[in-house]
């Protein structure tokens, strides 16, 4: 069994997320998706939209995800990798560089972004701030 692992807020699920996602899943067997929780993401400066629940069950609804866990701090990376026994951690080339201390553990892959899609653009547009 293949796990990949991955990370992020998904608020305002968009194809850019769908996109890596679906890519991510084809590194592997399995997909493990962690989603930053309300309180993480104002740590991470970021106030999401949509709850932590509703992200999760996005996530969790789409065929390409196996499991969905929540990301509540920036140290959990390791444990998680070794408590799924994930072979590949996926990031969007916005992270490049990044997390390059995880290939201690895994492989580390990071994916194009989708270009013109974002959630802070669709918060502009919908004038969620
Ligand atoms: N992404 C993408 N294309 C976009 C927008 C996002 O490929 N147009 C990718 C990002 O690169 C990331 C994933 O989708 O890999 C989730 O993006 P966000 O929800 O913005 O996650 P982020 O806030 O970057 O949180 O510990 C890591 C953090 O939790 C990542």
């Amino acid at each position: 069994m293949r796990t990949v692992i991955t990370y992020g807020t998904f608020d305002l699920f968009h194809v850019g997320h769908l996109r890596i996602l679906e890519r991510a899943r084809a590194l592997g067997d399995r997909l493990v998706v962690a989603i930053s929780t309300d309180e993480f993401n104002l740590l991470k400066g970021k106030r999401s939209v949509i709850p932590f629940a509703s992200r999760a069950e996005i996530v969790a609804g789409l065929s390409c995800v196996d499991l969905v866990i929540a990301e509540e701090n920036w140290d959990q990376k390791v444990s998680d990798i070794l408590n799924f026994q994930a072979s590949v951690f996926v990031m969007g080339g916005d992270w490049e560089g990044k997390f390059d201390e995880l290939r201690e553990h895994c492989e580390v892959v990071y994916l194009s972004r989708t270009d013109g899609v974002s959630s802070s653009m669709i918060k502009k547009v919908v004038g969620a701030g």
